[in-house]
Parts: C-alpha cells; structure tokens; sequence
C-alpha cells in the first residue's frame, strides 16, 4: 500500500461489510466467509470476542486462514481492536472502539493501512477524523445481541446527525442490520452496511449476502 485510501475507494469497500469470529458461526467459519466472499463481501473484520473465542496458536491460524480467503477475493481484511496482531499479519486495515488504544496512535503505528474507528458522537467523530480515520463505523442502530456491552440502539437519527453535522468520512452503520432495514440506513447517510448475525446465522449465507449486496446496489443507484 503505497497510500492512505482514498474515500472513493474506502465507500466501495464498506458496502457489505463482514464481522465476524468463530463464536458468531453456526458452521465451519471458513466456509461461512467462502461463502459470504462468493455472495459479494466487500470487506471483511476478524473480531474474535466472546466467552469461547479462540486464543493463542488457533486464534492466529484462523486469523491467517481468513485473511489468505480475503487476499484470494481481493477484499480488504480488517482486524478488530488488536495493533499487534494486524502488524504481525500485515492486515489491510485495524478497527478501533473510543475504549481501545487511542486513534492517533494506531494510526502512527499502521501506517497507512485502512483505520476505522468507532464513534457515538459528532464530537468523537471530529476527533477521529484528525486522529486520521479512514471511515467511521456508528452503531448499534438497531438492537443487537452479538455485542455483550453494546450500548442503546440510536436509530437512523444518529447517522442523519453526522450528516447535518458535515462529517464527511466514509460512514459504515452497524448493529441489528437485517436486509430489510438496508434501505432505511442507507438513506440516512451510510456507505454501507457492517453485519454479523444477519450473514452468519442465514440458513444460507451466500444468498443473504447476495440479497444485501442488490438491496445496496438498488439504493446508491437510485440516489
Ligand atoms: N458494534 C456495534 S453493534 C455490533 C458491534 C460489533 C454487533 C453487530 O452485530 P449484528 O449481529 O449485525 O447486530
Ligand atoms: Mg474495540
């Protein structure tokens, strides 16, 4: 990576994001990501969270294994929270919470690989982005049970408020995000959409990925 990503670039990538760690699959992860891969997956974040998550050697095999998928689809592959372990797997990008190491420092250590921060608030929006965010990811806008110590859903209003804010980040909406609410959060200023249950627990991933991925297609043709 020669650059910082452009925005053009980083919209594209947040289109039909995929979170995801073992403990959000039913099924054998690696298959669940071929087939969201193959369904249209524009990105993709290893965020191995929760009681059962994998450590250590297995944590990092399954780390590598999603990462040589992404490499193999040309998608970006994002770790969640850990700067080291995306510095030792040379991932494409790092994902930060407001809870996590802060944004200017990740982003003097990765370089200029892709850094996505979390933020609740146009205050914490301002702040990342001269911390130097590549895009922000808001949520949860809807309710959701893969986050343990989410906090309230805020609804579309806290995308709109962004907006009417003028935060120009590419903005990626998280939480509770099912095909049918696609159209809602993209109307209200998202690029895209960041999703782990609606993708991991569909009796079949590849077509709720490929039905996101026309619902985004449907709405930024439109506008
Ligand atoms: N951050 C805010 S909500 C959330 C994260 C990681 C979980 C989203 O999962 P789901 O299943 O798409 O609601
Ligand atoms: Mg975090």
């Amino acid at each position: 990576m020669t650059g910082r990503v452009e925005p053009g670039r980083m919209r594209q990538h947040l289109r039909m994001y995929l979170v995801i760690g073992s403990v959000n699959c039913t099924t054998k992860p690696s298959w669940v990501v071929q087939e969201a891969l193959a369904g249209g997956t524009t990105m993709i974040q290893f965020r191995e969270k929760g009681e059962s998550a994998l450590s250590g050697e297995a944590m990092l095999q399954f780390a590598q294994q999603m990462q040589a998928q992404c490499r193999q689809a040309g998608v970006p592959f994002i770790v969640n929270d850990d700067v080291e372990l995306a510095l030792k797997l040379d991932a494409d990008g790092i994902h930060i919470g407001q809870d996590d190491e802060s944004a200017a420092s990740v982003r003097e250590r990765m370089g200029n690989r892709i850094l996505g921060v979390s933020v609740h608030t146009v205050e914490q929006a301002r702040r990342a982005i001269l911390a130097g965010a590549d895009y922000l990811g808001i949520g949860p806008i809807y309710p959701t049970s893969s986050k343990s110590d989410a906090k309230a859903a805020r609804g579309t209003v806290v995308l709109h408020e962004m907006r009417a804010a003028g935060i120009p980040l590419p903005i990626v909406a998280i939480g509770g995000i099912t095909v049918e609410r696609v159209q809602e959060v993209m109307e209200a200023g998202a690029d895209g959409v960041a999703v782990i249950s609606a993708v991991t627990g569909a009796p079949s991933v590849r077509k709720a990925v490929e039905d996101m991925v026309g619902k985004i297609a449907g709405v930024t043709e439109a506008t």
